[in-house]
């Protein structure tokens, strides 16, 4: 009993455990699937084309599974397939139970669901509840809500203003998301305006109103049903807007014009991150939680570009009343080339040290709340353009052995490029605006003819990635030597061989020397019974660099660790021929050590 005392007592000490009689509940099998999953996020049209009409769908991606399932993906994410206009891109839904074509039949999300769970893969899907398509029959009947009987009840589903109080003027300056005009829109039906804080297709939804909520509650049902394991709820700021007085949004004294910006020419105070956003979340959170979906815990991503205080609200009041189980941590998505060890570190720290101020008590020893970093997605330029292709993958490797839950955006596992705008169709071009298309490039499968085995069809809706030819992921499989791609499925073995340590451990990022001008990047998980990692990387694209280690405080217990004298090295991102000692399996000496321009290794200690 002394003997164990004193384990417990090093543990509590070590900052792994709360007190020492938690020990025996670091189990990973009681831990939810979600805070030991990853998540790959799937922009279904330009995934996979089954059908050769140059469009991605759920058969492409049901034909993927394998593949998916080979490089260790356990978690779909998966973009609207909902009836819809696609005046952007699917987020302007008519019919948020019924299928667009373009992307299959109801069928095939059934049977897309069933090869998943074969599988034991997981499934979430985008959830848009901030705005429908004005095509949607809520929409009609809202605008006929003053005329026609029958649609008397839909008369508060959307943000109307009386126009008379405004001689026909905008009711508000607010500006519009897409495009910067005005967010309002002058229905010559209902003889009022309606708010759309995106497109004009796009009217607002008025999620003030208990009718809204409760549709979209049936909605979230509806899907479960349909073995859905969560859902993705988009542009979550811009659920509320303040409709009580009417008032104008002021100047943002910092705005610099150009011809994209329009939009952040105001500060958005009275249509972005109003107070009780946060909390419409707890609406399908509440569903999750229904009888009638008890055994299979649902989890809710929530999508918020906001600052670090405003996205911790999403989280919840607190443990017990929970909005959204994992708000999207975008923060990894603003480093840019070149990177530098003091941003990564910077933004992590700032961001977990937030989470933890929270004071959630540790379910089953992790900690709480859980966090979920994304690399990538629909909306931003693709990870390779943003950092370029020397450090993508320790950026990568930096997301998957952080405590939380990684996202990675289909396609950059290869990495693939943006698209070329200059080679995106005019129609296509008419689908979304441009700074945000070229992240939804074809995906490369082979270097086949006519399109990279995406599509049979040579004309497909958006480019190919101008390097397909040798960056694909048949060329890379088959690769005898070391690639991104390999190297991104070793990254995921070695992430479940140390799940527990990812899951439990504590954080340390061990200062580097000389202060301020080494490039060397050194993260290490800690956990005394389930082993560890570090991570070290030379961030610089010219020299090589050696490694010097120093102590530091971890950032979980908040202990001093000091760095180990010698590791054993797991894996590499590349073999650099004219180092001795770094090598696959081979047990190295840390200080000192040189890393090779841009080296990157994992290693047990
Ligand atoms: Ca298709
Ligand atoms: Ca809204």
């Amino acid at each position: 009993m002394k003997v164990l005392s004193a384990v417990l007592l090093a543990l509590v000490a070590s900052g792994q455990l709360v007190a020492g009689d938690e020990l025996h509940e670091q189990d990973i099998t009681k831990v939810e699937w979600w805070r030991k999953t990853n998540f790959y996020h799937i922009y279904i049209r330009s995934f996979k084309d089954s059908n050769g009409d140059g469009s991605g769908d759920l058969r492409g991606v049901i034909s993927s599974l394998d593949y998916l399932k080979l490089i260790g993906v356990e978690t779909l994410l998966l973009s609207p397939f909902y009836s819809s206009p696609m005046k952007d891109g699917g987020y302007d839904i008519d019919d948020y139970t019924a299928m667009n074509e373009l992307f299959g039949s109801m069928e095939d999300f059934e049977l897309l669901v069933s090869e998943l769970k074969r599988r034991s893969m997981r499934i979430v899907i985008d959830f848009v509840p901030n705005h429908s398509s004005n095509k949607h029959k809520w929409f009609w009947c809202s605008e006929r809500a003053l005329i026609e009987p029958e649609c008397a009840k839909y008369k508060d589903y959307y943000v109307w203003a009386n126009s008379t109080r405004y001689n026909n003027q905008y009711p508000t300056n607010w500006l519009s998301i897409f495009g910067g005009g005005s967010a309002w829109e002058w229905s010559p039906i209902r003889k009022e305006f309606y708010l759309h804080q995106f497109l004009t297709e796009q009217p607002e939804l008025n999620l003030r109103n208990s009718a809204v909520r409760e549709e979209f509650k049936e909605i979230n049902r509806f899907w479960y049903r349909k073995g859905v394991d969560g859902l993705r709820v988009d542009a979550a700021p811009h659920f509320y807007e303040d409709t009580e007085e009417w008032r104008d949004e002021p100047a943002n004294p910092d705005w610099v014009e150009t011809p994209w910006n329009k939009y952040a020419s105001l500060i958005h105070i009275y249509t972005c991150s109003l107070p009780g956003v946060e909390a419409v979340m707890g609406d399908w959170h509440q569903v999750g939680e229904e009888p009638e979906f008890s055994g299979e815990p649902k989890v809710i991503l929530a999508e918020s570009y906001a600052d670090n205080e405003a996205q911790l609200r999403y989280y919840g009041a607190n443990s017990s009343a929970r909005y959204a189980d994992l708000p999207f941590y975008f923060g990894l998505l603003s480093i840019r080339e070149p990177m530098r060890p003091a941003t990564v570190v910077g933004l992590v720290t700032d961001w977990l040290e937030g989470v933890l101020r929270l004071g959630w008590p540790r379910d089953h020893g992790a900690i709480m709340p859980w966090t979920c970093w994304v690399t990538g997605n629909h909306d931003n330029h693709r990870l390779v353009n943003r950092l370029g292709k020397a450090n993508s993958d320790a950026y990568k490797w930096i997301a998957y052995l952080l405590p939380g839950s990684p996202v990675l955006y289909y396609g950059d596992e290869l990495p693939i490029q943006n698209a070329d705008y200059t080679r995106i169709s005019a129609a296509t071009m008419q689908e979304g605006e441009m700074t945000r298309l070229i992240a939804r490039v074809s995906m490369a499968w082979s270097s086949a003819s006519p399109s990279a085995g995406f599509s049979t069809n040579s004309s497909t809706w958006m480019p190919l990635d101008a390097d397909y030819e040798v960056r694909n992921v048949e060329t890379m499989l088959a690769s005898e030597s070391k690639n991104e791609l390999k190297n991104f499925i070793q990254l995921q073995s070695i992430r479940r061989k140390f799940i527990e340590t990812l899951t439990f451990g504590d954080l340390v990022f061990y200062e580097t020397r000389p202060v301020n001008t080494t490039l060397i990047f050194a993260m290490a998980r800690l956990h005394d019974s389930f082993g560890r990692l570090l991570m070290l990387a030379n961030f610089d694209e010219t020299y090589s660099e050696s490694v010097h280690l120093f102590g530091r405080k971890s950032l979980v217990g908040g202990e001093w660790s000091e760095p180990p004298q010698g590791g054993k090295v797991l894996m590499l991102n590349y073999i650099d021929e004219t180092s001795s000692t770094l090598r696959e399996g081979n047990q190295v000496e840390l200080q000192g050590l040189v890393l090779a321009p841009n080296q990157a290794a994992i290693l047990s200690f």
